[in-house]
């Protein structure tokens, strides 16, 4: 009877164990709630006249007490020392996970504050797959721009195995100079990207940053290999 016991509690011991793990690893992989592109005219397009929405992205240097991140500091229950680490990862603001309008004219508007990391390919330094093959950059039409000038990429790509449309876009963004000052919020003054892209139908897209911003092995990990700072969703819908 006592040695029944004894396997039972061993047992229930061990599946508290792995739920707990599981729980805590898909807590730490969770994605940002998302943010919509909002409706606001229509634009004239090849296609002809199609809805116009926007969407506002910030991109940071680093999470801050008004940026706190996807999920704040939430790995320090998890490790220890990650608070410090994460605290100097570059993030995308106010969320990886967009939501954009079918057959629309998407503008996509971003606020960029952080440095320079040269690509690894000189590819990533243009822009590809917008409605001109152009971007603004401060109000500066370009079809790209100087491959140790790039500090994120925004690249949209398509899930392979789905029948869904190909959709793929690449827009360079522009690095703040080292020696820029912070102004007071913290941050110095960031560029300004806007780019706009023709959707189709209905589909999910996953979007990453293709520059090697992060940390370890050819800097693509550390916040390259986390959900929520420099990748995220895009579901048009
Ligand atoms: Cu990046």
């Amino acid at each position: 009877m006592k040695r029944a016991l004894l396997t039972v509690v061993t047992v229930l011991i061990g599946v508290l164990i792995v739920a707990g793990s599981v729980m805590a690893l898909s807590w730490a992989q969770e994605e940002p709630a998302f943010i919509e592109a909002k409706i606001d005219g229509t634009a004239s397009t090849p296609q002809g006249d199609l809805p116009h929405a926007t969407l506002d992205l910030e991109i940071y240097p680093n999470t801050s007490a008004e940026i706190p991140g996807p999920r704040g500091f939430v790995n320090s229950t998890i490790e220890n020392n990650a608070v410090t680490q994460e605290e100097s990862w570059p993030l995308y603001w106010p969320s990886t996970s967009l939501k954009v309008p079918a057959h629309s004219v998407v503008t996509i508007r971003v606020k960029q504050y952080d440095n320079a990391t040269t690509p690894l390919n000189r590819f990533w330094a243009d822009v590809h797959g917008t409605m001109d093959g152009t971007a603004t950059y401060n109000g500066q039409k370009l079809t790209g721009i100087k491959p140790e000038q790039v500090a994120h990429t925004f690249t949209i790509h398509q899930y392979p195995e789905s029948g869904q449309p190909t959709v793929f876009l690449s827009v360079p963004m522009l690095a703040v100079p080292n020696n820029a000052k912070n102004e007071a919020n913290g941050y110095p003054k960031p560029q300004v990207i806007e780019f706009s892209f023709v959707t189709g139908d209905p589909g999910e897209y996953v979007w990453n940053c293709e520059d090697p911003c992060g940390d370890s092995y050819q800097g693509f990990g550390g916040v390259m290999q986390a959900r929520g700072w420099m990748s995220g969703k895009i579901e048009v819908v």
